[in-house]
Formats: structure tokens, C-alpha cells, sequence
């Protein structure tokens, strides 16, 4: 019997590719990793840098045209891919006296944090919520939603999206754009008047995966870390950390979303620690820093800063107590059961 000669591995590899073939034992050990290596760059943004470019975005084009006037925040790693984190979308929105964005709805939900303005709205299923600094409001997947701004100064919020999941999946749709402005159908405030006091209707019908609340005041998150911070020592890797809720769950705000608030003490630098998911912050009150690795970034209010998937970090509340607002997948992670993070020993790091 004549055997055939045993080509090259390289010979062989060519001639499998015609055949839409490839070998894995040339990508595994990039596929599955020993531990996160993530592909994103550590950054912060400046709010006092991106503000003129903000408002001179409304200069050059208006909210209806745009549909939405955002500025996107990329990654310096990921730049084209409108990626703050592999998995997130971030970018800041500005809705100018008397314009409107026009209602649509998409599968992405998306969360606001508002950075700058009082009093303009974001009405989801006809119902309004006027925006303050420091509130958290969420656009449910496929809910009717649109901004308007009926004051006389310039509004401007965070936009966090979960849009790289869905196309991982590829599962978009949407509907809408380019209309006037919604008329409300619901009274203000109704949302949480139903759902945010400890109390359901007996007979709600609420069915979606995420909260029936669609804004969080920052008044009353405020005075919930306050409250912590009278009663208990903080934690030496968060100070003192709050996870904001679906009430009818117990879960995440939205499923896609994980959404936090923090204060540190002033003069508290927190025990260095490291979790799977890569983590937007927003300072809110203080200044302070904040060290990945060997970077150091100073921050103030309104400063926007990401930190990549399994890189230790630590932030040091330097003037004023520092409160940080944050945003990440860990919800995802945590029901896919991928998530995972590691502290430092807080007493190692005191001796
Ligand atoms: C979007 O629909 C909004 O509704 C904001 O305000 C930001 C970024 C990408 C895609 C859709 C909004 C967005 C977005």
C-alpha cells in the first residue's frame, strides 16, 4: 500500500482555508486567556475639555437633524468602534432651549446620567421625567422615547447604551425618528409614585425585565449613602457603595446595565481591587484621583473615567467627600455566572 506523503503543517493550513477551515491550536491560547486581558485603554475625560465642544455641536447641527446630538466617548484603544468599554456604548448628549429629539425606540436600552441643566425632559411611554444633576433615568429596550428642553439654559447627560450586545447577537430593531415631540399620556412622575415607595399596585402588570421606575434623584441617593456613612464604617475597596434596583426584582435597574453610586470620605484611598467588568465612573461631588495600574488620573465633578476589566485600581478622595456614579455588564456576567473580582487584603495595605 502506497501512502500519500504527509504534507507541511503550513501546506496544510493553506489548503483547509479554501475549504473555510482553520486550525485552532494556532489562536487558542488568544481565544481563552489565563486570566482578562482587556483590550481597552485606561482614560478619562475632562468635562471642562469636551463642554465647548459640546455646545459647539450645537452650532453645527440641531437635535431634530441628529436625532440625538451626542458626542461619543471612545475608547482611545477602540477609536471608530463607538465603544467606551467592549461591551458599552458612552457618549454626552446636549439638548438645547426649546429643541426637541424626536421619539423612536430601539431593543438598546440606555441609561442618563445627568451632568449639567435643570428641568428638561425625557418622556419614556409617555411619561416625563425632569432631569436634575446627578439623577439616574433609564430607556427600557423598545420603549417609545424622546427629550425635549423647555428651559433656557443647555442640558447635557451621559448616554450609557448596551448596544454592543445586541449586536454581538445581532438582534436590532427600531422604529421612529423625525416626528414632533410626544404628547404625554401619562401623569408626571406616575412611575414612581407607583413603584418607588415600598409599594406595588396589587394587580400591576408591569412584565418587562426592568424597573417600572424610570428616574432615580439623585436627592434621595444621596441621603441613602449618607445614611450609611452614619451608621457603619466604610468599606475599605468602595467607602461606602449602593447598587441601584428594580424594586419589583430586586435586580438591576435593567438587565443589561449595572448602575452604582459611591461616596469616599475625604482623604480615603481606597484598597486596590479588580472585577471582570470594565467600569465607567462619573465624579459627581469632590475631586480626588483615581490610579489603573500605573496610570493616575485627577478628576472633579463631572469628570468621566473608564477602567478596563481586571486592571487594579484604587480612587483617593482628595478634596471634599468624593461621590462616584458607575456603570458596567456585571449584571450580565453575573447571571452568565462569569463574574468575578479580587480585593486586595485591606489590612496588608494599612500596615
Ligand atoms: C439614542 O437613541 C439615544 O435616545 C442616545 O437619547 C444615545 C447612542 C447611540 C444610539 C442611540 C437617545 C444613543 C442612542
Amino acid at each position: 500500500m502506497i501512502e500519500t506523503p504527509i504534507p507541511s503543517r503550513e501546506a496544510f493550513v493553506r489548503t483547509i482555508a479554501d475549504w473555510n477551515l482553520a486550525p485552532l491550536w494556532d489562536v487558542l491560547p488568544t481565544l481563552i486567556t489565563a486570566e482578562p486581558k482587556s483590550v481597552i485603554a485606561p482614560y478619562r475625560w475632562r468635562y471642562e475639555d469636551v463642554r465647548p465642544f459640546l455646545l459647539e455641536s450645537a452650532r453645527v447641527i440641531t437635535a431634530k437633524e441628529a436625532e440625538r446630538r451626542v458626542l461619543e466617548l471612545e475608547n482611545p484603544n477602540l477609536k471608530g468602534q463607538s465603544k467606551i468599554t467592549n461591551s458599552l456604548f458612552g457618549g454626552l448628549q446636549i439638548i438645547m432651549p426649546g429643541e426637541v429629539a424626536p421619539p423612536h425606540r430601539h431593543i438598546q436600552a440606555a441609561l442618563r446620567f445627568i451632568i449639567e441643566g435643570h428641568g428638561a425632559y425625557t418622556a419614556v411611554d409617555g411619561e416625563r421625567t425632569f432631569m436634575q444633576p446627578g439623577d439616574f433615568v433609564i430607556t427600557p429596550s423598545w420603549t417609545w422615547h424622546d427629550h425635549g428642553n423647555d428651559t433656557p439654559g443647555p442640558m447635557v447627560w451621559l448616554d450609557g447604551l448596551d448596544m454592543h450586545m445586541v449586536r454581538l447577537f445581532e438582534a436590532s430593531f427600531r422604529e421612529g425618528g423625525g416626528e414632533e415631540a410626544m404628547e404625554p399620556t401619562k401623569p408626571e412622575w406616575d412611575s414612581i409614585r407607583r413603584y418607588g415607595h415600598n409599594l406595588v399596585p396589587v394587580e400591576h402588570t408591569h412584565r418587562r425585565p426592568t424597573s417600572p421606575i424610570f428616574s432615580y434623584p439623585y436627592e434621595k441617593t444621596r441621603e441613602s449613602l449618607e445614611a450609611l456613612r452614619k451608621a457603619e464604617d466604610p468599606s475599605p475597596w468602595f467607602g461606602y457603595k449602593m447598587r441601584y434596583i428594580n424594586p419589583l426584582t430586586g435586580g438591576d435597574a435593567m438587565p443589561t446595565i449595572s448602575t452604582f453610586m459611591q461616596m469616599i470620605p475625604q482623604g480615603m484611598t481606597t484598597t486596590p481591587y479588580r472585577a471582570t467588568d470594565s467600569t465607567v465612573f462619573v465624579a459627581v461631588e469632590g475631586s480626588g484621583t483615581t490610579r489603573i495600574g500605573d496610570v493616575t488620573f485627577d478628576w472633579q465633578p463631572r469628570d468621566i473615567i473608564v477602567v478596563p476589566s481586571w486592571q487594579k485600581y484604587t480612587h483617593t478622595a482628595r478634596s471634599g467627600d468624593a461621590v462616584l456614579f458607575s456603570y458596567s455588564d456585571r449584571g450580565v456576567q453575573e447571571m452568565l455566572g462569569y463574574w468575578r473580582d479580587q480585593r486586595d487584603d485591606a489590612s496588608a495595605v494599612l500596615r
